[in-house]
């Protein structure tokens, strides 16, 4: 066996009770390394060493910690081809996409270096005479990160980074099926400068690392993307022994096409949106809700445009759908491509398991019409690359169609109705809202987030983060 990536934990690189292959999805006679896992104990090691560096580092000058976040920012930035390629080796997506997931990584760091410096109070004058009043931010204490598969780095950077800039200590676990990505992010914070115990990488399972931290009580916070069952069991943990949560979650992210749509801007931001990825995005469109005038050429130029795009080894320059993430999650997408046809959609293009020269988990992109709002299809996240269309008669039916969702994280409408755009972004139940653009894709200094089922607590990213990682206080002096 190779040599084994270990844990970070108060400064030291410590040993796991396991180390697990981590596995390449286009290859799977590829093997990445092998990754520690630690258990409870590490977690809690973590913790302790965290709880040691707080004092320290919540006070620690601002300017300190802005050119730890840059020297961060800088180092990800020159390394980009080699972690986007290590990226995706270990979780499909393209070398493109793994680039520009590396890059949106640095841009993350880089901006948060910025924040360090700019976050302010209030001052205000009393209610009562001779007395002012101050409004401050204080970081909120050791932070607990658990982050899913789909963004192997730009998930972890965009809780790590606002976490530190803020003052606060991290306990970072990342998701068992692509450590490399955090174990390099780990390994570039590591050597920034960052005071031991301050940053912590507990690589472990859900059930073991995740689980104890929801339970440890100097936890004060925990950031978490995931499915929305364990969202559920974080908010119910945090709750019971009030720690703050943030949770994003789940999509099913309808895009409206309307008649007056650009056909061509509409078939790229379905392509782009639904499939590119291989779909494994929380905010990928899922649900075409396209009106009567456009529907069977949308449907024809959509198809045409499936039946051209390349799925196949992610590490080839000229592959444009990755392959699926793992042999669990294939079957995930699977077994829904067949509920659907068996719910009555018909299925327009793909859904096919493809062989390649090397063995992984290839998936025709697949395309299912003729489906309706009540399909299981149309109301359970399926997170591959698998869209169904819902045709309707008008924008009003469009718009409660989008909205008849238990989600609401991402919504998007191609028209060139400045009308039909205004109101749908006024109207629609999202937290993002695309017109004439894909729904997946955001801009990395304003607020991500959703709604209903979709996200819980304060948005992320941006400067809007602070409201997550900072705790605010309210000081009066009499002069
Ligand atoms: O999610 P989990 P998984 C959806 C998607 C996917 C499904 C399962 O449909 O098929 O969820 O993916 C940690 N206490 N999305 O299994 O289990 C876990 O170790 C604390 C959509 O990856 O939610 C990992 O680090 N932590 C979503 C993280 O939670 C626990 C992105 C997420 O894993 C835990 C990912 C526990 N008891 C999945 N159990 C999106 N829309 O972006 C697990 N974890």
């Amino acid at each position: 066996m190779s040599a084994v990536f270990r844990n970070f934990i108060g400064g030291e690189w410590v040993e796991g009770f396991e180390a697990v292959a981590n596995i390449n999805p286009s290859d799977t006679g590829d093997v990445i390394g092998h990754y520690a896992r630690t258990d409870a104990a590490g977690l809690n090691a973590a913790v302790e060493a965290a709880k040691a560096a707080f004092p320290g580092w919540s006070r620690s000058v601002p300017y300190a910690r802005h050119e730890i976040l840059k020297k961060i920012a800088d180092e990800i930035f020159a390394r980009k081809d080699e972690l986007g390629r290590l990226l995706s080796r270990e979780e499909g997506k393209t070398l493109a996409e793994g680039i520009g997931e590396v890059t949106r990584a640095g841009q993350i760091f880089s901006f948060f270096a910025g924040e360090c410096l700019r976050l302010a109070g209030e001052t205000l004058a009393s209610v009562r005479p001779g007395v002012g009043v101050e409004v401050t931010r204080e970081p909120l204490g050791i932070i607990g990160l658990i982050t899913p598969w789909n963004f192997p780095i730009a998930i972890p950077a965009w809780k790590i980074a606002p976490a530190l800039a803020y003052g606060n200590c991290v306990v970072f676990k990342p998701a068992e099926l692509v450590p490399g990505s955090a174990w390099a992010l780990a390994d570039i914070i590591s050597r920034a400068g960052v005071p031991a115990g301050v940053f912590n990488l507990v690589m472990g399972s859900g059930s073991k690392v995740g689980q104890a931290m929801l339970d440890h009580p100097d936890i004060a916070g925990i950031s978490f993307t995931g499915s929305v069952g364990t969202g559920r069991r974080v908010a119910a943990a945090g709750a019971a022994r009030f720690a703050r949560v943030q949770l994003e979650m789940g999509g099913k992210n309808p895009l409206v096409v309307l008649d007056d749509a650009e056909l061509s801007v509409a078939v790229d931001c379905a392509v782009n949106g639904a499939f590119f990825s291989t779909g494994q995005r929380c905010t990928a469109s899922s649900r075409f809700i396209v009106t009567d005038a456009i529907h069977d050429r949308f449907i024809a130029a959509l198809t045409e445009r499936l039946a051209a795009l390349k799925v196949d080894d992610a590490l080839d320059a000229t592959t444009q759908i990755g392959p699926v993430v793992d042999e669990s999650q294939l079957a995930q997408d699977l077994d829904y491509i067949a509920l659907a046809a068996k719910e009555g959609g018909r299925l327009a293009f793909g859904g096919a398991r493809l062989e390649r020269a090397k063995p992984g988990f290839y998936l025709q992109p697949a395309l299912f019409t003729e489906t309706t709002p009540a399909m299981r299809i149309n109301r359970e996240e399926v997170f591959g690359p698998v869209a169904s269309v819902i045709r309707v008669g008008d924008y009003e039916e469009a718009l409660a169609v989008a909205n008849g969702s238990e989600f609401g994280l991402s919504a998007g409408i191609c028209t060139t109705s400045l009308k039909h755009a205004t109101h749908f972004k006024r109207n629609v139940e999202a937290g993002m809202v695309m017109v004439n653009l894909p729904t997946a894709g955001v801009d990395f200094h304003v607020p991500f987030g959703g709604r209903k089922g979709s996200s819980y607590g304060p948005r992320e990213q941006g400067s809007y983060a602070r409201e997550f990682y900072t705790v605010v206080k309210t000081a009066y002096t009499l002069a």
